[in-house]
């Protein structure tokens, strides 16, 4: 440990910054994940079952030559992850679990390509959402696109989670603490975490070639979660909504980029 340095000026020990050679691998990994969602989308309708859409992207997955990452990742037992209501990360595919109309669904997906992960999910409607589900998914993907916004060399992590904490909370929403974004290339999960809750001016310095996901986890009522006795499935404490959007970015010599848009 240096003296002299506080938190905010040390130097981001342990964070990667990707080659452009590299980031290109990165960009592959993140358009073919966003097509993956782009082809579950129509099949999300009431009377599919979660399996189904895993079993669909297990195989869409594999005839382009790429590899699942959830599939076995610290013993994951499925492709994707399928969070319905009011799960708000890592729901397991399941064949009993069929989709009825109004439900809202997490899929999360991260496809790797010549050995770079791409990592990005959405929450989709079955059939038409009720006033508070549209409400609260709205303001989610809002909540994402305010952290990207953020994001820029010289700028600090804890800006991406006020942003989204400040806008959230305002719209009578609460923000997710135990699950957080995080650094991922290679490695599927990897420095830094990204919070979606902070203060500006905090955390490491965003620098040209670093990626990472933000993924901000919104719900309905209270903050808090509780995983399942399945071991893998949070689900919100009040059972009530929970939303997610996800997606992979790099930060480059002026902002970011986007790595897991579909064209
Ligand atoms: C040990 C896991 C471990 N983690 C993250 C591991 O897509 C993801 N994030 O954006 C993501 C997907 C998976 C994942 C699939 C498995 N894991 C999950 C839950 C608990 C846990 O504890
Ligand atoms: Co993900």
């Amino acid at each position: 440990m240096q003296s002299g340095l506080d938190t905010v000026s040390q130097p981001n020990r342990r964070i990667v910054l990707l080659s452009k050679r590299e980031i290109e691998k990165m960009r592959r990994a993140g358009r073919l994940a966003a097509q993956l969602l782009d082809y579950l989308e129509p099949l999300i309708q009431p009377g599919i079952s979660t399996l189904e859409l895993n079993d669909e992207a297990e195989r869409w997955t594999r005839e382009r030559d790429a590899i699942s990452a959830p599939l076995g990742y610290q013993g994951f037992p499925k492709s994707i992850c399928t969070s319905v209501n009011d799960v708000v990360c890592h729901g397991i595919p399941n064949a009993k679990q069929i989709l009825r109309e109004g439900d809202i669904i997490n899929v999360d997906v991260t496809p790797i390509l010549d050995g770079f992960h791409g990592d990005t999910s959405k929450t989709f409607f079955v059939g038409t959402p009720s006033a508070k589900a549209k409400h609260l998914v709205e303001v989610t993907e809002e909540c994402l696109r305010r952290g990207i916004a953020e994001v820029a060399p010289g700028k600090r992590v804890g800006d991406i989670g006020a942003a989204i904490q400040e806008y959230a909370e305002g719209q009578g929403f609460s923000v997710v603490r135990e699950f957080v974004g995080h650094g991922v290339n290679k490695v599927f999960h990897t420095e830094p975490q990204i919070p979606h809750y902070g203060k500006r001016g905090t955390g490491p310095k965003f620098r040209p070639g670093m990626t990472f996901t933000i993924e901000p986890m919104i719900n309905e009522g209270k903050a808090a979660t509780r995983v399942l006795p399945d071991k893998w499935t949070a689900v919100t404490v009040d059972r009530k909504l929970s939303a997610q959007f996800e997606h992979t970015l790099v930060v480059t010599e002026d902002g970011v980029e986007i790595l897991t848009l579909a064209d």
